[in-house]
């Protein structure tokens, strides 16, 4: 059998043990152990030359690691410029945040010119390539002009709007046709895959789009959360709820989670269900990400102003609405959060899939499930309908959803919950990476032999 090769933006670190664990990894801890197998991408660090920079590699557990430095220049035009200021807001249906510009695009496609260089050498005519998010969308194609006839799959982790939005980007129909060299194309969800397939069909190409909706390691999670709710942090958060019920947001600081959406729906809710005020908490936990882009800060600011608004206007001397940390908290402890939360409010005004929603699921307490709300434009909504649905841009739907799940029964919180973790447990990380791999050794090969 050949070898599994990842390519991805960035490659995990495989001796750092305290990064915290994303579904890519996850998933493909399982595949990755099978024999013998690479995972190719960008180190992290900077080149200080144009040159090809060489590989360097590091083994561990049987699994490769060989990554590659980027100069500045490089490093900003695809990566902050191209691959997080154009196609994320796009992707996100954003078009209105997306800064395009074409010298951008000349360096998205220079540096996937240039990991196809670097990543031939390193290949065997037997390897099967699986090719990992938006920053990689030419890179099938810049491998293909290189010789490479194996075949190679590719997964975008975020949504696809349908094509007359994705059409405003310039070059849009060149992105479509490099995609042609990928002998599959992996989605999260059915939407995605019927825009994708409709954008290639528009644009005479062949549809190769299917949905594979990426899971969590359930088991672990839970292990973890069972162990993280016996540790002093969570004993520290208990005793300073003072019987509050804890309503619990996960994310990163992005525009496309919905946050100032979500603050105004708490907000409401105080407003609108006086009897909750000093009986509940809302911990937001927002690590910052990409605190060097103007939308970035804006955001930051907004929220700033939200919090201190709502905490401002209901704050009691001795009970504070919302907590608010753009810190990232370590997993093994917010893991405990998770398992102590009687609400998760998950509201992205649109998302690939969101982990947390399912990490949530995962850590509850059988005996005494929370209720998640889920936002309907997360790739996770239509798996798991047992979710309180709401739509994030109705500050007052969210304040409803809100006041259900605070007053839900225990009996109907166990249903919810017992058809939410049924799914959970069934469509793990490992069974996404596993389902993957088969229909694309089975899919129709672009290179046929
Ligand atoms: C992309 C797509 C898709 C968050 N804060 C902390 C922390 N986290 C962890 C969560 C979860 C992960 O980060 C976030 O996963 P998401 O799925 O929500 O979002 P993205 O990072 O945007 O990932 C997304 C995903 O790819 C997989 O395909 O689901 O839609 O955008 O695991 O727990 N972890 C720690 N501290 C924090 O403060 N330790």
């Amino acid at each position: 059998m050949g070898r599994l090769i990842i390519v991805s933006n960035r490659v995990p670190s495989p001796r750092e043990r305290t990064q915290p664990a994303g579904g890519l990894t996850v998933g493909l801890k399982d595949a990755l152990r099978g024999g013998s197998s690479l995972w190719f991408g960008w180190s992290g660090n900077q080149a200080e030359t144009d040159a090809d920079p060489q590989p360097s590699f590091d083994t561990v557990e049987g699994v490769t690691y060989a990554t590659i430095d980027l100069t500045a220049r490089q490093h900003e035009g695809f990566y902050q410029n191209f691959s997080n200021g154009i196609l994320w807001p796009l992707f996100h249906y954003r078009v209105g945040l997306m800064n395009y510009s074409r010298r951008d695009w000349q360096t998205y496609l220079e540096v996937n010119a240039l990991f196809a260089r670097c990543l031939v050498p390193l290949l065997r005519p037997d390897d099967v390539i699986w090719v990992h998010d938006y920053h990689l969308f030419p890179l099938g194609q810049a491998l293909r002009d290189l010789g490479v006839t194996t075949r190679i799959g590719f997964f975008l982790h975020i949504p696809v709007p349908p094509w007359s939005l994705v059409r405003s980007m310039p070059g849009a129909e060149l992105l479509l046709e490099d995609m042609q060299a990928y002998d599959l194309i992996g989605v999260q969800t059915d939407e995605d895959a019927d825009n994708l397939n409709q954008a290639f069909r528009l644009n005479g190409l062949e549809e190769r789009a299917r949905a594979f909706p990426i899971g969590i390691d359930p088991y672990e999670f839970r292990a973890q959360a069972e162990a993280s709710v016996l540790r002093d942090e969570a004993g520290r958060l208990r005793t300073s709820l003072r019987g509050a019920a804890l309503i619990l947001g996960v994310d990163r600081l992005d525009y496309s989670k919905g946050l100032p959406e979500r603050f105004r729906g708490y907000e409401a809710l105080m407003a609108r269900y006086p009897e909750h005020r000093g009986k509940v908490t809302f911990l937001q936990v927002a690590p910052v990400s990409r605190g060097d882009v103007e939308e970035y800060r804006l955001l930051r600011r907004q929220l700033d102003e939200l919090t201190g608004r709502i905490n401002g206007a209901y704050a009691e001397f001795d009970w504070t609405p919302i907590r608010y940390i753009t810190r990232p908290i370590a997993r093994d402890i917010l893991a405990g959060f998770y398992r102590m939360a009687d609400v998760a409010l998950i509201t992205p005004l649109r998302d690939g899939m969101n982990l947390v929603a399912k990490e949530y699921v995962a850590a509850q307490n059988a005996a005494a499930p929370g209720v998640l709300v889920l936002s309907h434009f997360a790739g996770a909504a239509p798996e798991m309908d047992e979710a309180v649905l709401v739509n994030p841009y109705d500050a007052d739907e969210i304040a409803d959803a809100l006041h259900q799940a605070l007053t839900m029964s225990l009996d109907e919180r166990r249903q919810r919950w017992t058809k939410l973790d049924e799914d959970v447990r069934r469509t793990t990380a490992g069974f996404w990476a596993r389902d993957f791999l088969r229909a694309l050794d089975e899919a129709p090969p672009v290179c046929p032999v």
